[in-house]
């Protein structure tokens, strides 16, 4: 039976009992989730208003500040993920630190801990182009019921409980996984509901699009530069096309769709790449793999990466499996 037109809150309850430690707490965060990205949604929305309206710095109508989208996007998350009384522990990429949320209580029994990138590519507002929330969810590895500590957040990708991106883009969706394959959600703005739109989400194993800031090619290792050749020969099935928004979520949205590679390597300029890995590689590749796809920072699978900062970047290469392993061959063969 087909599950489209189902809405988000229905698949939730529906798929519940499914979750590995079912108690309705992975469920009441997906749902606190969605409810932030509605309002996130709308601010985005009104983005392009900024001169009728006024921008960030400015004064609106009722006298409030106006804020900058990506700090407005954070406190939403934050604000609805504490108040509900859903996680222990929340890390942001906008933060310095890890938030521990009512570490005093000890009849605080919740056992999740997010991470989040609350608007991803937010340079790309300005010019009405795309940006994203990221989101990743871990159980805690300290004992329920005292404050969440560092190593709560500093668990390897492979201990994800679930995953997801919201896109705001020329429709909004939520795409997410609780490891159980990875479906995505139109919101109808009419009516204010996600439904599902994309179930069961795969990455086609090959594909002919490539995203890359070919910007930094002189700054690449020698792997990379032989591979970005390869993906533009001329042969039966290339040059591939090249295609970069600059907005991590919008650019894996499609290459998930369309079957591509995006690639975020380390450079002389950013020895390490540019993209974090506890709120940007880790929840994109746990949602690669459960689309059939592949992650890697060049040698080593990204879920297997361990943490040792929170702020912690990786070098970045994600998609299609078989695009995603010829870009290591490539590499590894550069190492020779
Ligand atoms: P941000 O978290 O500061 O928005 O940076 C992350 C973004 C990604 O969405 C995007 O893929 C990348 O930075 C683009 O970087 P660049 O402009 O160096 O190509
Ligand atoms: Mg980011």
């Amino acid at each position: 039976m087909s599950r489209k037109n189902q809405t988000l809150g229905e698949f939730i309850i529906e798929n519940q009992t499914s979750f590995k430690y079912s108690s309705g707490e992975l469920s009441r965060l997906i749902n606190s989730i969605r409810l932030a990205a509605k309002v996130v949604n709308h601010e985005v929305n009104k983005a392009g208003l900024v001169d009728i309206i006024g921008a960030a710095g400015d004064t609106n109508i009722q006298g409030e500040d106006q804020q900058k989208l990506d700090v407005y996007a954070n406190e939403k998350f934050i604000q609805t993920l504490t108040k509900r009384n859903i996680v222990c522990g929340i890390a942001s990429e906008e933060e310095d630190d890890f938030i521990s949320i009512n570490s005093q209580d000890e009849n605080n029994q919740n056992k999740y801990i997010v991470l989040i990138d609350p608007l991803d590519g937010s340079s790309n507002i300005d010019v009405n182009v795309s940006v994203g929330t990221i989101f990743s969810v871990y159980r805690r590895v300290t004992p329920v019921g005292t404050p969440v500590t560092l190593a709560d957040f500093l668990q390897k990708g492979s201990q994800q409980v679930a995953a997801g991106y919201v896109v705001y883009g020329t429709s909004t969706m939520l795409v997410y996984t609780t490891g159980d394959g990875v479906n995505g959600f139109t919101l109808n703005p009419a009516i204010g509901s996600f439904y599902l739109s994309h179930p069961d989400m795969q990455f086609p194993e090959d594909g002919n699009i490539y995203s890359v800031n070919e910007g930094n090619y002189i700054h690449f290792p020698q792997g990379i530069k032989n591979y970005i050749k390869y993906c533009q020969q001329e042969e039966e099935d290339r040059p591939y096309t090249s295609r970069y928004i600059g907005s991590l979520v919008s650019d894996f949205h499609r290459n998930m769709i369309k079957g591509g590679i995006y690639l975020y390597p380390q450079s002389s300029k950013n020895p390490n790449g540019k993209l974090r890995l506890l709120y940007e590689c880790n929840p994109m590749a746990f949602l690669a793999e459960q689309a059939n796809g592949k992650s890697s920072d060049g040698f080593t699978r990204t879920m297997d990466v361990v943490p040792t900062e929170l702020h912690q970047r990786v070098p970045f290469v994600c998609g299609s499996k078989n695009m995603v392993e010829k870009c290591e061959e490539f590499m590894r063969k550069a190492e020779q």
